[in-house]
């Protein structure tokens, strides 16, 4: 398969410009360019969605740059719905800072800032240079714009396609940038960079953009109900990245696998045989973590979230350490507990049980373990020789109940 092929398979073109473009993919080496603003201080899993095309136009030998918008993130992309907070300075320079080291670490490409060119340009400029060449009427046609009439939009965030065709025109002028490549929520500040060199510059550019990745439901991907999946891993670790991933529907997952990996057709399609014989298996969930989390945090971290999974999942968490317990069991209850405490004082003082009735019954039940040993005895007292590394205990209450505890 051609490059433009393997997009199309993969469901990774919404839109193109001009057909000319599929031709120039397939044989010319292409310096192209993919922004995003620094709204945070980290990419999200939506932003490497999109981000990941640059990886594999410059498999093909194109040429990518990655754009940061100090910029643009100090006006605000118009959202179809309202107006944007602005964002303080100082804080889009710190995002534009962690922005910049992830870009840099996972994708490895060279990172422009929009802001270098454009803060020099004074507002007579602005409108003589660039104002000039846009018909409002052709401002008001855009999709985003037009959503906005009803909820109003204000000339900042009315502004911002000439902000951004500014950029491509920049890039174009100053690094040969024929290509710009986006989600497709984008489509109207592209074609307007495109309109701007057409018509200042006479010259053809192009544009292409991508679905936005969403579930069955129209949910874009990473969106789980509220937390992001962040790609710093201090945000969100590996573990909980593969807890999201091999968690996703089978209606979508192969779905998934074309647009989110690199995986040959013949490889996916051999996982989707398989997967089919026993969905249950979650092969091709495993497979789309392995791959994702690979690619963004690396081998050593993908199996340190394997093992974590694999441990919690079979019940053996002996088998971990301090850190990767804190990592897989991040969001349980977590407390202190005193050397020498009596299990029954233990299920109280930390709202395990109820009463010591209901303590009394649980641990006759069988249904309270430390570390993964059954706990029966309302009189044993905790030590850390049942702890792992002399500190952590992991107390289970029945099969779905979890807490920390860490010894003092
Ligand atoms: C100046 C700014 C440019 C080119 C692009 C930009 C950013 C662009 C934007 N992009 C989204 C973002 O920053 O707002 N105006 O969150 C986001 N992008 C990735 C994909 C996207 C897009 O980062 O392109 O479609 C979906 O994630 O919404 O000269």
């Amino acid at each position: 398969m051609t490059l433009y092929e393997d997009l199309k398979w993969r469901g990774l073109v919404q839109d193109i410009s001009d057909d000319a473009l599929i031709d120039k993919l397939n044989n010319e080496s292409l310096t192209f360019y993919i922004g995003t603003d620094p709204t945070a201080d980290s990419m999200h899993i939506g932003h490497y969605s999109s981000f990941l095309i640059s990886k594999r136009l410059a498999n093909k030998g194109h040429r990518p740059i990655l754009l940061i918008g100090g910029a643009t993130g100090l006006i605000g992309d118009p959202k179809p719905t309202a107006e944007r907070p602005m964002i303080s300075k100082e804080e889009v320079q710190k995002n534009f800072v962690g922005l910049k080291k992830q870009a840099e670490e996972i994708f490895g490409f060279e990172v422009v800032n929009n802001y270098d060119w454009t803060k020099d340009i004074n507002v007579i400029d602005f409108l003589r240079d660039y104002g000039k060449y846009f018909n409002v009427s052709y401002m008001l046609a855009k999709d985003k714009v037009k959503s906005r009439m009803e909820s109003g939009i204000t000339y900042a965030e009315f502004s911002y396609m000439i902000l951004q065709a500014l950029d491509f025109m920049h890039l174009y002028e100053t690094k040969g940038v024929t290509l710009q490549v986006a989600g497709s929520d984008q489509w109207g500040n592209i074609t307007s960079g495109i309109e701007l060199i057409r018509r200042k510059l006479g010259k053809e550019v192009y544009g292409m953009v991508m679905p936005l990745v969403t579930d069955s439901n129209g949910v874009k991907f990473g969106k789980t109900e509220g937390n992001a999946l962040w790609l710093d891993k201090n945000k969100t670790s590996s573990y909980e990245l593969y807890q999201y991933l091999i968690n996703l529907e089978d209606s979508m997952i192969i779905e998934y696998l074309k647009k989110l990996t690199f995986l040959s057709k013949q490889e996916i399609e051999k996982i989707e045989q398989e997967h089919n014989k026993a969905p249950h298996l979650r092969i091709a969930q495993k497979a789309l973590a392995k791959e994702v989390i690979t690619d963004i945090h690396g081998k050593l971290e993908y199996e340190k979230a394997l093992k974590i999974s694999e441990a919690l999942f079979s019940g053996n968490v002996k088998s971990l350490s301090k850190e990767d317990i804190l990592i897989g069991f991040k969001d349980v209850p977590t407390f202190e507990v005193k050397n020498n405490t009596k299990v029954i004082d233990l299920l109280i003082e930390n709202n395990i049980c109820s009463s010591k009735r209901e303590a009394r019954e649980l641990l006759s039940a069988s249904s309270i373990s430390i570390n993964d040993e059954k706990i029966t005895d309302e009189e044993k007292e905790i030590t850390s020789d049942i702890a792992i590394d002399g500190e952590i205990l992991v107390i289970k209450r029945g099969k779905k109940k979890n807490y920390i505890g860490i010894l003092k």
